[in-house]
């Protein structure tokens, strides 16, 4: 199974890493425009170099209260990165938004694909995408990132969000989106309590059974301080956990930030899965 965008594939036979490069201002210490990209560079060549396969580069914080970014703010802090890495590296840049513009502008500076935490539901999103002719990620969120994580509740859970899901695969075909471009993605942590997270951990492999490429984006989640009571910088172990439940259960991409570690996991997965005839 391979995903293709353009002239570049990507395979899926085995789980790929996407590494996640955050470039909002609170993401790097200020020390002027060229020192930021830089920095920005330097760790997407860094986590290409350890594995990772997609770098997503995300300019808007989806993080619950953060503030409102504009077209102009969020172009302003993506396509410089896009050129650079592009400059350097062949990998896959994905671009992490939800703005029909942001998209354009990104696959044309060089992007291979689109991860929309919205799924395309905002304006223009399903056209830009499908103008783009780039595969998209579709992630389930419930509410808005403001307000998703004050008393999340669901009918059915699983059910709930394959419906989504599903509706908004038939939105995007409808749109002229390629059936092969449509990637899936539960969307741990948006709009859900821990159980219901670690339920749809659970579940993953009803997901993978819908027949499209399932992205799983667990890293450091908050999922994991409330079980473990872990700040930030001590969910690794959890998070590892986390990747190799989701790729056993046939996920076939997983967006981290700490890709060495995760590499590992595949890399061992895909050594006794090797045994399986
Ligand atoms: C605060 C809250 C900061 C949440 C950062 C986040 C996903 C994503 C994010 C995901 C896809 C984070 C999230 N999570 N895109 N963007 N899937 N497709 O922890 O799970 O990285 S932002």
């Amino acid at each position: 199974m391979w995903l293709r965008s353009g002239e570049k594939g990507l395979d899926l036979s085995v789980a790929q890493v996407m590494g996640i490069l955050n470039v909002t201002p609170d993401s790097f210490s200020d020390g002027g425009k060229f020192k930021q990209l830089d920095t920005a560079l330097k760790r997407a060549l860094e986590m290409v170099e350890q594995g990772a396969t997609i770098i997503d580069v995300g300019g808007e914080s989806t993080r619950p209260g953060a503030p409102d970014v504009s077209v102009d703010e969020e172009l302003a802090r993506v396509v410089p990165i896009i050129e650079k890495i592009k400059e350097y590296s062949d990998c896959w840049i994905s671009i992490d938004t939800s703005k029909a513009p942001v998209m354009l502008a990104s696959v044309q500076a060089g992007a291979s694909m689109i991860n929309d935490v919205c799924a395309l539901q905002n304006a223009g999103a399903l056209q830009a995408a499908a103008d783009a002719n780039v595969p998209v990620c579709l992630m389930h969120m419930q509410g808005a990132p403001r307000t998703m994580q004050s008393a999340p509740r669901y009918a059915n859970l699983c059910l709930d969000v394959k419906t989504f899901l599903e509706q908004r695969v038939e939105a995007c075909l409808q749109a002229g989106i390629k059936k092969d471009h449509i990637i899936l993605d539960l969307g741990f942590g948006f709009g859900k309590t821990m159980d219901h997270n670690f339920a749809l951990l659970n579940a993953t492999h009803e997901f993978v059974a819908l027949g499209y490429p399932v992205l799983t984006g667990l890293s450091r989640k908050s999922m994991f301080a409330q079980l473990l009571n872990r700040p930030l910088s001590e969910r690794l172990a959890a998070s590892l956990a986390g990747a190799m439940i989701a790729v056993q259960q046939g996920s076939k991409i997983i967006r981290v930030h700490d890709v060495s570690a995760t590499m590992d996991v595949i890399n061992v997965l895909n050594k006794v899965n090797s045994f399986n005839k």
